[in-house]
């Protein structure tokens, strides 16, 4: 059985042995607070995690008393990690920087500790969705300028799925790896087993997700795709698609992972200052790599997502991921002028940016 510290020293086998060192140092420091995390998860209401804290996150969202638990776990064990120079948290509002370690380590870590948080109680799956940045300017704390970099820098990413086994499924650039979490090892040395390497998405698929109950708010390209799925046999894919919504994106992207499929959750109209549901750095970005290291492809509609320079640390963009074939096709529709005309004027960058508060 190959362990987390030995694969990645496998995987990584062509990098400078001081790079594998600090990735495969900062990747176990974040494996071991979703081991944690995960086991909180586990004993739900018995450890106290079920129900809204007393808190609001920087969006304002009332936060849950695990996304509370999940973040101190995550930030505790950042803040001791001595190659990581500061994080950044969907749960906070600003930048972390590291006491001890800030000025001169070299990564930055982005994360969302507690995914699918409305999942909690039903005690359906969650996950954590991290990404790992280099730290270019060192001598100094890192701000927020020194996160702003598009989803192309990130060294590393992963998620971690609490569900009926916990597993991690990372990329370090070469591939997607699964780990399976062996749950009687304990919390203190947790070990992390592969169970699966070069993970492949397969390109074609029959199998949609996304939250239908929005469809009045989507715009024409997501309309028409959407439609000719549903349309089955009888439309003109001249096949029928399967339907799932799991209201985790963890969950979800795993789903693809392992058999394919399409996740989205696009631009609605519902808020057109919030183009999206999903955060760029915490959640678009790093599936995004994983995704597309896996043979997929993930997009905002027009552009790659990790393309996408964030302009402030809590972004929202739309999110079109999953097998090649079936995302290139929803490329080609909103690339298509007759379509619509207003997806046209969303692309207006001022329309990006949501105002500062
Ligand atoms: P949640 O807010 O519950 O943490 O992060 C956003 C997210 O979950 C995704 O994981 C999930 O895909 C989506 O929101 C669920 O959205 P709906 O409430 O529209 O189903």
């Amino acid at each position: 059985m190959i362990e987390l510290q030995q694969a990645l020293l496998a995987n990584m086998a062509d990098c400078h042995p001081e790079i594998v060192t600090i990735l495969s140092e900062t990747l176990q420091a974040i494996a071991s607070a979703c081991a944690r995390i995960g086991d909180i998860a586990s004993q739900g209401v018995l450890a106290d995690a079920h129900g809204l804290a007393a808190s609001h996150n920087s969006q304002g969202e009332a936060q849950k008393k695990l996304d509370v638990l999940a973040d101190e776990c995550m930030s505790s064990a950042l803040a001791r990690c001595q190659h990581v120079a500061g994080w950044a948290s969907e749960e906070l509002e600003y930048v972390q920087a590291s006491d001890a370690h800030g000025e001169q380590a070299p990564l930055l870590v982005v994360y969302d500790p507690l995914d699918g948080s409305s999942n909690i109680e039903a005690n359906i799956s969650i996950g954590t969705i991290f990404s790992i940045l280099p730290h270019r300017y060192r001598g100094a704390k890192p701000g927020d300028a020194d996160f702003m970099q598009p989803g192309h820098q990130q060294v590393a990413a992963g998620y971690v799925l609490y569900g009926p086994a916990t597993l991690m499924v990372l990329t370090c650039r070469r591939g997607v790896m699964v780990f399976t979490l062996d749950k009687r090892s304990g919390l203190d040395n947790p070990r992390w087993v592969l169970t699966q390497d070069q993970v492949r998405i397969p390109k074609a698929t029959r199998e949609f997700a996304i939250n239908a109950s929005n469809q009045r708010f989507w715009e024409k390209p997501i309309q028409r795709y959407i439609a000719e799925c549903v349309a089955g046999e009888n439309g003109p894919r001249m096949k029928d698609f399967n339907m799932r919504w799991v209201a985790s994106m963890v969950a979800e992207v795993h789903r693809i992972m392992t058999r394919g499929g399409v996740f989205l959750y696009p631009r609605d109209t519902r808020e057109p200052f919030k183009p999206g549901r999903l955060r760029l750095m915490y959640e678009a970005a790093p599936m995004a790599l994983l995704v597309q290291e896996a043979g997929g492809r993930a997009v905002n509609g027009t552009s790659e997502l990790l393309d996408l320079l964030p302009d402030v640390l809590h972004q929202k963009v739309p999110v079109i991921l999953g097998s090649k074939d079936e995302i290139d096709r929803i490329v080609s529709y909103h690339a298509d002028p007759h379509e619509n005309v207003s997806w046209q004027l969303f692309k207006t960058r001022s329309l990006f940016v949501q105002p500062q508060a």
